[in-house]
């Protein structure tokens, strides 16, 4: 897949990326570091994305032999879906990266009309493989592999399809158009591989399960691994353990009573899961709650966050999570500026303490960018004030911010508890009066705030628990009509004598990304200001409830700009 190009590696520029620091933190350069602003002003700085093209779903990320892989369904030729090839880039450490080339493309009957998502796994004797869905020359989902050509070469450049392709297709009651998406796989105890492909039959989303001892010959069973009478379609299913007590991650094969399992399903246009028992003997999954059934439904982002893929990370013994974050403006838009499709910060995953729900942070690496700091202690915000946090590049941030609550007593009843907390964030949203709250952040704002982004929390209680309302509020983002500026939702249960909650956010241009209550809420944003583009964004804490709430303490980070750079290459000198 490599064509007749050869790629001269200069190990050099890798190093360069390699523990480099990136700038200068004292004098930040901003017209070098940032994306052309005139031209530009929605290109992130330190999210991933390629130069230019549409990119989609996060494929198959690993770690292999000290290099971090990120795959991506890709189009090599336009800023729209199509022609769907998977686009490779390697890390020394999740924030700067290398674009190489393609690593699978449709060329083959069993995927010419596409390379659709899929995921990878590590074979015995550290043997990385790839499954992947292809739309075959009848436009059926099938699922192939891939394996690197040189396992010697640390970048996996190259990358070969396998002669017994495809493994498995849609027969018997599986539609040829809802058949896709293997995850990683997993061994049992008996030694026997299984993996799960996201389907739809009669109108149910389901994980259909595959098993297999050589990775080339795989049967269906004959139950799924799990299905819901509730949902459509599941795109992109994942499935995975994770530590009860301890805060490592777990490689996909481990499996034993202090492990829970998650099984997450990308359908209705969000990240949905469930956390369960798994029991290998007879692959029989037991949720707590099911997709859909109670009025509080579990998902990773509550904002613009789909497709997401999981991988373990075995040199820091940890679970990953990517997602692909989407365009909110039109596809004239993209096309006009040529690109359209993130992937959000990498975040790790833990089990909360009530082992109800996962809690996501970015990973560690990311605060290698922080540059300028402001900070703020014990700053009383009264009700209905505004103040602006000044000295750190507004439009390319990372703040944290914790605040003091007042008493509860005060806190304004939510009058049922199947309230959909989107709609309330809608309904209730930051220019409205509360008591307590709304507070929090009003980033990418204009000086004059007519145009700006609100992070903010609101305390409701209900008739046997309070509850944290998270919103991100873009109904002022943007002047653009044309903008999606859908407001965003999530509840965050808090007991009666909780005194502080927290917000940080990741302000990247375009991408404003946020983790309520450390970690226990996601919400991504992608906002088009017009006013508010570069210098001239502005980044505030505000209060309008009529109780004051206390900044106990505020750090805000100017960031970085990654290094997202292809790889250099050379021809093959002629041959003499
Ligand atoms: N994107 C891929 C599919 C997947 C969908 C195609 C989810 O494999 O189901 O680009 O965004």
């Amino acid at each position: 897949m490599g064509g007749p190009v050869f790629w001269v590696i200069f190990i050099y520029s890798f190093m360069g990326v390699h523990g480099v620091e990136v700038g200068d933190s004292s004098h930040i350069q901003k017209k070098l570091q940032s994306p052309s602003e005139e031209q530009q002003p929605y290109r992130t700085a330190y999210h991933f994305q390629p130069p230019k093209n549409w990119m989609n779903d996060p494929n198959g990320p690993m770690y292999y032999k000290g290099i971090y892989h990120l795959f991506y369904q890709y189009n090599p030729y336009a800023a729209v879906w199509g022609n769907i090839s998977w686009g490779h880039s390697v890390s020394y450490d999740l924030i700067n990266w290398i674009l190489l080339e393609y690593a699978i493309n449709p060329t083959d009957p069993y995927d010419i009309n596409g390379c659709w998502s899929g995921s990878a796994t590590i074979l015995p004797g550290e043997k990385p493989v790839i499954l992947y869905t292809g739309d075959d020359f009848k436009k059926h989902q099938v699922q192939n592999l891939a394996v690197p050509k040189n396992l010697s070469d640390p970048l996996l450049i190259e990358w070969v399809k396998s002669d017994h392709n495809p493994l498995m297709t849609p027969v018997g009651d599986i539609d040829p158009n809802f058949f896709r998406d293997p995850t990683t796989a997993w061994q049992g105890p008996d030694r026997i591989w299984r993996v799960v492909v996201g389907s739809q039959i009669d109108g149910h989303g389901m994980a259909l399960l595959y098993r297999s001892k050589d990775f080339i010959n795989w049967t269906r069973s004959q139950d799924p691994l799990h299905f819901s009478l509730k949902t459509g379609m599941w795109e992109c299913p994942d499935f995975y353990p994770l530590d009860i007590k301890g805060e490592n991650g777990l490689n996909s094969s481990v499996q034993g009573r202090a492990t829970k399992h998650v099984l997450k399903a990308s359908f209705n246009d969000h990240d949905y899961y469930i956390i369960g028992d798994y029991e290998p003997q007879t692959d029989s999954f037991e949720p707590q709650t099911d997709f859909m059934d109670s009025s509080f439904q579990l998902r990773y982002d509550y904002g613009n966050f789909y497709a997401s893929k999981t991988f373990y990370d075995s040199s820091k013994k940890r679970r990953i999570l990517w997602g692909w974050i989407l365009e909110a403006d039109s596809k004239t838009d993209d096309i006009n500026k040529k690109w359209s499709g993130l992937q959000s910060m990498p975040r790790r995953i833990l089990l909360d303490k009530n082992g109800k729900q996962l809690i996501q942070w970015p990973i560690k690496e990311i605060e290698k960018q922080r540059a300028e700091r402001v900070n703020y202690q014990n700053k009383e915000l009264k009700g209905g004030s505004v103040f602006e946090i000044e000295g750190v590049m507004a439009a390319q941030a990372d703040v944290e911010v914790s605040f003091d609550l007042p008493n509860f007593e005060e806190a304004e009843f939510m009058e049922s508890q199947f309230v959909d907390p989107q709609l309330l964030c809608s309904q209730k949203n930051a220019s409205t009066r509360g008591v307590i709250g709304p507070f929090g952040l009003l980033v990418l704002a204009s000086k004059d705030l007519t145009e700006r982004t609100a992070i903010f929390f609101k305390i409701f209680k209900g008739h046997d628990k309070y509850v944290a309302l998270l919103c991100s509020d873009q109904s002022r983002s943007s002047f653009r009509e044309e903008i999606n500026k859908t407001t965003f939702g999530a509840f965050i249960e808090i007991d009666p004598h909780r005194e502080n909650i927290s917000l940080r956010t990741l302000i990247d241009h375009s991408i404003v990304e946020s983790f309520g209550d450390e970690g226990r809420a996601c919400i991504t944003a992608r906002v088009y200001p017009e006013l508010a583009i570069g210098e001239e964004a502005h980044l505030y804490a505000f209060n309008y409830g009529s109780q004051s709430v206390t900044i106990t303490s505020l750090s805000a980070w100017s960031m970085k700009a990654a290094q997202i750079a292809p790889i250099q290459k050379r021809r093959r000198p002629p041959v003499t």
